[in-house]
Protein backbone atom coordinates (compact mmCIF):
# COMPACT_ATOMS: atom_id res chain seq x y z
CA UNK A 1 0.00 0.00 0.00
CA UNK A 2 0.90 3.66 -0.74
CA UNK A 3 -0.71 6.27 1.50
CA UNK A 4 -0.31 9.77 1.55
CA UNK A 5 -1.43 12.56 3.39
CA UNK A 6 -2.70 16.37 2.47
CA UNK A 7 -2.28 18.73 5.09
CA UNK A 8 -2.50 21.76 5.97
CA UNK A 9 -4.86 25.27 7.28
CA UNK A 10 -8.38 25.41 5.72
CA UNK A 11 -9.08 26.09 2.61
CA UNK A 12 -5.01 25.62 1.40
CA UNK A 13 -6.08 23.55 -1.28
CA UNK A 14 -6.61 20.19 -0.35
CA UNK A 15 -9.94 19.03 -1.49
CA UNK A 16 -9.06 20.81 -5.13
CA UNK A 17 -5.67 18.73 -5.48
CA UNK A 18 -6.74 15.57 -3.72
CA UNK A 19 -9.41 14.82 -6.84
CA UNK A 20 -6.03 14.96 -9.64
CA UNK A 21 -3.94 13.00 -6.95
CA UNK A 22 -6.08 10.24 -6.64
CA UNK A 23 -6.58 9.72 -9.93
CA UNK A 24 -3.02 10.55 -10.98
CA UNK A 25 -1.86 7.70 -8.57
CA UNK A 26 -4.84 5.47 -8.23
CA UNK A 27 -5.31 5.60 -4.80
CA UNK A 28 -8.76 5.95 -2.58
CA UNK A 29 -9.72 9.40 -1.15
CA UNK A 30 -10.03 9.67 1.89
CA UNK A 31 -11.34 13.14 3.48
CA UNK A 32 -12.74 13.45 6.45
CA UNK A 33 -14.78 16.65 5.63
CA UNK A 34 -16.32 15.03 2.84
CA UNK A 35 -17.33 12.30 5.00
CA UNK A 36 -19.04 14.42 7.71
CA UNK A 37 -20.77 16.45 5.02
CA UNK A 38 -22.18 13.66 3.52
CA UNK A 39 -23.19 12.09 7.40
CA UNK A 40 -24.57 15.95 7.71
CA UNK A 41 -26.59 15.58 3.93
CA UNK A 42 -28.20 12.34 5.47
CA UNK A 43 -29.15 13.88 8.58
CA UNK A 44 -27.46 10.30 10.77
CA UNK A 45 -27.03 10.83 14.26
CA UNK A 46 -23.44 11.21 13.02
CA UNK A 47 -24.14 13.81 10.69
CA UNK A 48 -26.29 15.66 13.64
CA UNK A 49 -23.86 15.66 16.57
CA UNK A 50 -20.90 16.70 13.56
CA UNK A 51 -22.59 19.80 12.31
CA UNK A 52 -22.94 21.69 15.39
CA UNK A 53 -19.18 21.66 15.62
CA UNK A 54 -18.62 22.34 12.11
CA UNK A 55 -20.94 25.45 11.82
CA UNK A 56 -19.24 26.81 14.96
CA UNK A 57 -15.22 26.24 13.54
CA UNK A 58 -14.50 23.74 15.71
CA UNK A 59 -13.26 20.22 15.62
CA UNK A 60 -15.35 17.32 15.57
CA UNK A 61 -14.56 14.88 18.66
CA UNK A 62 -11.70 12.65 18.07
CA UNK A 63 -13.41 9.63 18.59
CA UNK A 64 -16.30 10.34 15.98
CA UNK A 65 -13.86 10.87 13.07
CA UNK A 66 -11.19 7.69 14.13
CA UNK A 67 -14.20 5.50 14.27
CA UNK A 68 -15.75 7.01 10.57
CA UNK A 69 -11.96 6.29 9.51
CA UNK A 70 -11.65 2.96 10.63
CA UNK A 71 -15.01 1.27 8.92
CA UNK A 72 -14.16 3.77 5.85
CA UNK A 73 -10.60 2.17 5.48
CA UNK A 74 -12.58 -1.40 6.32
CA UNK A 75 -14.58 -0.74 3.23
CA UNK A 76 -11.79 -0.61 0.89
CA UNK A 77 -9.47 -3.40 1.84
CA UNK A 78 -8.52 -4.10 -2.20
CA UNK A 79 -7.16 -0.42 -2.00
CA UNK A 80 -3.65 -0.01 -3.61
CA UNK A 81 -3.09 2.89 -0.98
CA UNK A 82 -5.24 6.34 0.46
CA UNK A 83 -4.88 9.54 0.53
CA UNK A 84 -5.74 11.58 3.49
CA UNK A 85 -7.24 14.90 2.94
CA UNK A 86 -8.33 16.52 5.99
CA UNK A 87 -7.16 13.65 8.84
CA UNK A 88 -5.41 13.58 10.96
CA UNK A 89 -5.79 16.67 12.81
CA UNK A 90 -4.98 16.23 16.05
CA UNK A 91 -2.41 14.50 17.77
CA UNK A 92 -4.88 11.69 18.88
CA UNK A 93 -5.76 11.10 15.47
CA UNK A 94 -2.49 10.98 14.35
CA UNK A 95 -1.46 8.27 16.66
CA UNK A 96 -5.09 6.09 15.97
CA UNK A 97 -3.89 6.37 12.25
CA UNK A 98 -0.41 5.13 13.16
CA UNK A 99 -2.04 2.13 14.96
CA UNK A 100 -4.34 1.87 12.48
CA UNK A 101 -1.83 1.60 9.43
CA UNK A 102 0.43 -0.92 11.87
CA UNK A 103 -2.59 -3.38 12.09
CA UNK A 104 -2.91 -3.85 8.14
CA UNK A 105 1.21 -4.05 8.00
CA UNK A 106 1.75 -0.46 6.12
CA UNK A 107 2.60 3.08 6.77
CA UNK A 108 2.66 6.81 5.72
CA UNK A 109 4.79 7.34 2.81
CA UNK A 110 4.56 10.72 2.80
CA UNK A 111 2.75 13.84 4.43
CA UNK A 112 2.41 16.97 2.05
CA UNK A 113 1.65 20.24 4.01
CA UNK A 114 0.46 23.05 2.01
CA UNK A 115 1.93 26.35 2.72
CA UNK A 116 -0.73 29.71 2.44
CA UNK A 117 -1.09 32.72 3.81
CA UNK A 118 -3.67 33.59 6.19
CA UNK A 119 -4.96 36.62 4.00
CA UNK A 120 -5.20 34.43 1.16
CA UNK A 121 -6.92 31.76 2.90
CA UNK A 122 -9.69 34.08 4.26
CA UNK A 123 -10.11 35.50 0.75
CA UNK A 124 -11.00 31.46 -0.76
CA UNK A 125 -13.00 30.27 1.95
CA UNK A 126 -15.20 33.56 1.07
CA UNK A 127 -15.03 33.12 -1.99
CA UNK A 128 -15.68 29.27 -1.80
CA UNK A 129 -18.40 30.35 0.88
CA UNK A 130 -20.61 32.61 -2.05
CA UNK A 131 -21.21 29.16 -3.55
CA UNK A 132 -20.92 26.39 -1.84
CA UNK A 133 -23.63 26.79 0.69
CA UNK A 134 -20.84 25.57 3.23
CA UNK A 135 -22.29 27.41 6.35
CA UNK A 136 -18.87 27.43 7.88
CA UNK A 137 -17.39 29.18 4.92
CA UNK A 138 -19.84 32.37 5.00
CA UNK A 139 -19.24 34.07 8.09
CA UNK A 140 -15.41 35.49 8.34
CA UNK A 141 -15.82 35.29 12.20
CA UNK A 142 -16.02 31.70 12.26
CA UNK A 143 -13.41 31.47 9.48
CA UNK A 144 -10.87 33.03 11.83
CA UNK A 145 -12.13 30.52 14.75
CA UNK A 146 -10.95 27.54 12.18
CA UNK A 147 -7.71 29.14 11.73
CA UNK A 148 -6.74 29.31 15.76
CA UNK A 149 -8.25 25.72 15.92
CA UNK A 150 -5.75 25.01 13.42
CA UNK A 151 -2.76 26.60 15.31
CA UNK A 152 -3.87 25.14 18.12
CA UNK A 153 -4.80 21.19 17.38
CA UNK A 154 -3.55 20.65 13.97
CA UNK A 155 -0.03 22.51 13.67
CA UNK A 156 1.12 20.01 16.18
CA UNK A 157 0.41 17.42 14.04
CA UNK A 158 3.40 18.58 11.97
CA UNK A 159 5.95 17.83 14.62
CA UNK A 160 4.15 14.25 14.90
CA UNK A 161 5.51 13.31 11.29
CA UNK A 162 9.24 15.75 11.40
CA UNK A 163 9.71 13.35 13.99
CA UNK A 164 9.61 10.40 11.46
CA UNK A 165 11.16 12.09 8.72
CA UNK A 166 7.88 12.39 6.62
CA UNK A 167 7.12 16.19 6.59
CA UNK A 168 7.25 17.83 3.16
CA UNK A 169 6.12 21.46 3.04
CA UNK A 170 4.97 22.67 -0.38
CA UNK A 171 4.15 26.44 -1.37
CA UNK A 172 0.61 26.62 -2.07
CA UNK A 173 0.07 29.56 -3.56
CA UNK A 174 0.41 29.50 -7.50
CA UNK A 175 -2.47 28.40 -9.52
CA UNK A 176 -3.70 24.86 -9.12
CA UNK A 177 -1.69 23.38 -11.59
CA UNK A 178 1.65 24.91 -10.71
CA UNK A 179 0.81 22.93 -7.19
CA UNK A 180 0.12 20.30 -8.65
CA UNK A 181 3.43 19.63 -10.36
CA UNK A 182 5.25 20.56 -6.96
CA UNK A 183 3.34 18.15 -4.86
CA UNK A 184 3.90 15.56 -7.60
CA UNK A 185 7.46 16.46 -7.77
CA UNK A 186 7.22 14.95 -3.99
CA UNK A 187 5.51 12.23 -4.34
CA UNK A 188 7.73 11.29 -7.14
CA UNK A 189 10.97 10.94 -5.07
CA UNK A 190 8.76 8.30 -2.36
CA UNK A 191 8.33 5.56 -5.72
CA UNK A 192 11.11 3.60 -6.58
P1 LIG B 1 -12.44 20.16 5.24
O1 LIG B 1 -13.56 19.64 4.45
O2 LIG B 1 -11.25 19.28 5.42
O3 LIG B 1 -12.08 21.44 4.42
P2 LIG B 1 -11.18 22.70 4.45
O4 LIG B 1 -10.05 22.53 5.41
O5 LIG B 1 -12.11 23.82 4.66
O6 LIG B 1 -10.64 22.97 2.99
P3 LIG B 1 -9.56 22.47 1.90
O7 LIG B 1 -8.14 22.67 2.32
O8 LIG B 1 -9.96 21.12 1.44
O9 LIG B 1 -9.79 23.57 0.78
P4 LIG B 1 -10.21 23.52 -0.78
O10 LIG B 1 -9.33 22.69 -1.61
O11 LIG B 1 -11.66 23.20 -0.85
O12 LIG B 1 -12.95 20.57 6.73
C1 LIG B 1 -14.17 21.19 7.04
C2 LIG B 1 -14.56 21.02 8.52
O13 LIG B 1 -14.84 19.62 8.81
C3 LIG B 1 -13.49 21.37 9.59
O14 LIG B 1 -13.48 22.75 9.90
C4 LIG B 1 -13.94 20.48 10.80
O15 LIG B 1 -14.99 21.08 11.52
C5 LIG B 1 -14.46 19.23 10.13
N1 LIG B 1 -13.44 18.17 10.05
C6 LIG B 1 -12.90 17.68 8.88
N2 LIG B 1 -11.97 16.73 9.15
C7 LIG B 1 -11.90 16.63 10.51
C8 LIG B 1 -11.08 15.86 11.39
N3 LIG B 1 -10.16 15.01 10.92
N4 LIG B 1 -11.25 16.01 12.73
C9 LIG B 1 -12.18 16.85 13.22
N5 LIG B 1 -12.96 17.63 12.44
C10 LIG B 1 -12.82 17.53 11.10
O16 LIG B 1 -9.96 25.03 -1.21
C11 LIG B 1 -10.66 26.13 -0.66
C12 LIG B 1 -10.98 27.15 -1.73
O17 LIG B 1 -9.78 27.67 -2.33
C13 LIG B 1 -11.82 26.57 -2.88
O18 LIG B 1 -12.82 27.50 -3.20
C14 LIG B 1 -10.82 26.45 -4.03
O19 LIG B 1 -11.44 26.61 -5.29
C15 LIG B 1 -9.84 27.56 -3.74
N6 LIG B 1 -8.48 27.24 -4.19
C16 LIG B 1 -7.85 26.04 -4.09
N7 LIG B 1 -6.61 26.11 -4.60
C17 LIG B 1 -6.44 27.40 -5.03
C18 LIG B 1 -5.36 28.12 -5.66
N8 LIG B 1 -4.19 27.53 -5.96
N9 LIG B 1 -5.54 29.44 -5.92
C19 LIG B 1 -6.72 30.04 -5.64
N10 LIG B 1 -7.78 29.44 -5.07
C20 LIG B 1 -7.64 28.12 -4.77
Amino acid sequence: MFNLILFGPPGSGKGTQSDSLVEKYGLIHLSTGNLLREEISQKTPLGIEAKGFMDNGQLVPDEVVIGMVDSYFDKHSEAKGFLFDGFPRTVAQAEALDKLLDLKKTEIAAVLALEVSEEELVKRLLNRGKTSGRSDDTNEEVIRKRFAVYSNETKPVAQHYKKAHKFHPIKGEGTVDEIFKSICKEIDKKIV
